[in-house]
């Protein structure tokens, strides 16, 4: 049951398809010139890999890594989105699932990556904005293009220390004020392998500048929340999603809806799971561990090792992504990297998981009705 899945490959329809692992390397920043930091990784975009450079008792040993994707230094926003993300977005309008998450250890870019610089203050975009603008605009120029009859919601939550804030819900009270005016916010199961958050705003909306306001507000909530809460951004997961309803004739006259969902996904900072034991430890001490991203490395685990039991109820993050990690979802991780010598120990951490996540199958499905 081979089909062409528009990429020129053929996906098995029982086997299912990997899901796709990009690596992206950031440039060394001012201060890292500064200081003459030797840089220790090296892209080879020809090829797809990546090589860490390790040198042992003077002894060279240097890592090599495939990925499906490699993007250097230089790459620039539009490169990345152009050549991998692009496709991906396109096929959300032809009624799949799919989830783009950014993974990295702290500074490496995964921000910037997904949201990429502010807006202008005449409300265009930058020519360095990241994957969720330009993947706003290319989801109403492609639907403008078709003439297409459509509806869409977003919603836009942020996971901190097992809670999740609602970015687009009314504006919150401290929480020392009680608030009753205040939905709480629950998962629970839909039935169909999925899970819906219930009390979370969904914002209808109907241009890119409608969705730039509300990125705009939410945005602005979560640094609020930040402040308010003291909370430490690098621990806080962020999801922000696109539902679209597409309503196409077909031939013979006969109305169809094609649903897709796009999340769009910038994970808390990986060296807060690391397993390199000093800094562990001293997390570990604090109650600083991060149960949503430690459960997210068991589930990719028990997925690639076919190790039993799938530990996705866990945690918040994995519930809310369960779909997206061996189920009908197409899934693409971007793992975000420094290239200098300092953050070795960890780019080798988030190689080696990007590596192995490669290996995990998903059974992408159209959404019709
Ligand atoms: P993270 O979200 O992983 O903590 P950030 O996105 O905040 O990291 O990036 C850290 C800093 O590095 C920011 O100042 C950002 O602008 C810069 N940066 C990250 N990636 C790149 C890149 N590919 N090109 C240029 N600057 C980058
Ligand atoms: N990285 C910027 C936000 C920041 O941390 O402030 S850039 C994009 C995705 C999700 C949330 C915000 C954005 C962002 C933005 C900036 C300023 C005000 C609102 C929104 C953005 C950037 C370009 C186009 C649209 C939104």
């Amino acid at each position: 049951s081979a089909e062409g899945n528009g990429s020129g490959k053929h996906i098995d329809k029982e086997k299912g398809v990997n899901i796709q692992v990009i690596v992206r390397c950031r440039p060394l920043n001012d201060e890292e010139k500064r200081l003459n930091t030797p840089v220790v990784i090296s892209c080879n975009e020809g090829r797809r890999e990546v090589t860490a450079v390790q040198t042992i008792a003077n002894k060279q040993t240097d890592r090599t890594f495939v990925f499906d994707k490699v993007f250097g230094p230089n790459s620039q926003q539009k490169d990345l989105y152009d050549q991998s993300l692009w496709p991906i977005v396109f096929e959300v309008l032809e009624g799949f699932n799919c989830t783009i998450f950014a993974y990295g250890q702290t500074g490496t870019g995964k921000t910037y990556t997904m949201e990429g610089g502010a807006r202008k203050k005449n409300g265009e975009y930058p020519s360095d904005a990241g994957v969720i603008p330009r993947a706003v605009q290319q989801i109403f120029t492609i639907l403008e293009s078709q003439q297409a009859e459509y509806n869409m919601k977003v919603m836009f939550l942020e996971l901190y220390n097992e809670e999740i804030t609602d970015l687009l819900g009314p504006d919150e009270a401290p929480k020392f004020v009680e608030d009753k005016s205040k939905k709480p916010i629950a998962l629970m199961e839909d039935g169909k392998g999925g899970v819906l958050v219930r009390g979370l705003e969904e914002e209808i909306v109907s241009s890119a500048n409608e969705i730039y306001n509300v990125l705009e507000k939410g945005s602005a909530k979560r640094r609020t929340a930040e402040t308010l809460l003291n909370k430490q951004s690098s621990r806080s997961h962020s999801i922000f999603s696109i539902t679209i309803h597409i309503k196409e004739v077909t031939p013979e006259g006969e109305e169809m809806i094609k649903c897709g969902k796009l999340n769009l996904v910038d994970l808390a900072g990986s060296e807060n799971v690391s397993r390199s034991g000093a800094r562990e430890g001293r997390a570990r001490e604090a109650g600083e561990i991060n149960k949503s991203l430690l459960t997210l490395g068991r589930v990719i685990n028990t997925l690639v090792d076919h190790s039993g039991h799938i530990p996705y109820r866990d945690s918040k993050l994995t519930r809310l992504l369960r779909d997206s990690l061996g189920g009908k979802t197409k899934t693409c991780i971007i793992a975000t990297v420094s290239p200098s010598i300092q953050c070795l120990e960890e780019t080798l951490n988030t190689l080696d998981y990007a590596h192995r996540a490669k290996n995990i199958k998903n059974k992408p499905e159209i959404n019709q009705k």
